[in-house]
């Protein structure tokens, strides 16, 4: 851990102090070192756990992102958490937990670009959502979003919204990540107070999951939908089954993101990864 990370409080005491929370944050784990703390939160869901953990880790050595893939996150500087909740609305609605995640960690993020403060001759970073669960800051990812759901039948058990965020990682720690991947502290110039930034991703996490549990999905619709920058954008959607090229023209309700291809037709994308037009330049370059 490096000396800025250990002058600031970052425990389950401090965190819980500047929780206005009802539900999330009712109990608070940190580990120093996990496997991936979305394991944690489901097995403790799996045991009858009441929702509203949360699991937090200095490291993880098998951090998962979407599709198989990594999470990679040097110990003691980022944010590792998921929470559990357990969801009264439809399962059919699942990716509205993704778009709530995502939408908290803007939320939180745009509040620290205020606290830079106007006047100070610099430009405001620009914060925004990459279709569909990550956070840029001036175009690079500081965080992403890992939804994992249990059912039974059509029931909902469970679910564990798990966020990387990469907080006061500096650029020679981030490896070969380096040119897709920033930090917060990166962007704006200073060090992050972990446990304020994760005290305001939650609350904002729960007064989105509030609406959503009284089945006002609209508004979350709204405020994910407004962030996120990768409608307008020429894009390249890598999809299991293999590459779209087109304008990405909105997103849908259900998540969906919708590209206007070469020939004039639409195409709904539900799951891959998208690679925005300055990416794909320079890729080229
Ligand atoms: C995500 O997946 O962005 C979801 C990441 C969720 C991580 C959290 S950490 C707490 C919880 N426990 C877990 O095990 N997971 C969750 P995806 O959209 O698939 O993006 C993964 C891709 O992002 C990788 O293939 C890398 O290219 C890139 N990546 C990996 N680590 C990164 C980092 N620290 N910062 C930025 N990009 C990263």
């Amino acid at each position: 851990m490096n000396r800025q990370n250990a002058l600031l409080a970052y425990d389950p005491q401090s965190i819980a102090s500047l929780l206005g929370t009802l539900i999330i944050g009712r109990r608070i784990e940190l580990h120093p070192q996990v496997g991936s703390t979305n394991d944690l939160a489901w097995q403790a869901g799996r045991h009858g756990e009441p929702e509203g953990l949360v699991v937090l880790a200095e490291e993880q050595v098998a951090g998962r992102g979407r599709l198989g893939r990594r999470w990679i996150a040097p110990a003691g500087c980022c944010i590792l958490c998921s929470v559990l909740l357990r969801p009264r609305f439809s399962a059919d609605h699942a990716f509205y937990l993704t778009m709530a995640a995502s939408l908290a960690i803007y939320r939180a993020c745009k509040e620290l670009d205020e606290g830079t403060g106007a006047g100070d001759g610099k430009p405001a970073a620009a914060v925004t959502i990459k279709w569909p669960n990550d956070l840029l800051v001036n175009g690079r990812k500081v965080a992403g979003v890992l939804c994992e759901s249990e059912f039974s039948g059509k029931e909902w058990a469970f679910s564990v919204v798990g966020f990387g965020i990469n907080v006061n990682l500096p650029a020679e720690q981030l490896g070969d990540l380096r040119s897709t991947a920033t930090s917060l502290s990166i962007e704006f110039g200073r060090p992050i107070d972990r446990a304020r930034l994760l005290a305001r991703v939650l609350a904002e996490l729960e007064s989105l999951y509030l609406l959503l549990q009284s089945g006002q999905f609209g508004p979350v619709f709204a405020g994910w939908a407004a962030a996120v920058s990768t409608v307008g954008k020429s894009v390249q959607v890598l999809e299991p089954s293999g590459t779209l090229e087109g304008q990405a023209v909105r997103v849908e309700q259900d998540g969906a993101l919708v590209l206007r291809l070469s020939d004039g037709t639409e195409r709904r994308v539900l799951a891959g990864e998208v690679l925005h037009s300055t990416e794909l330049a320079s890729t080229v370059e």
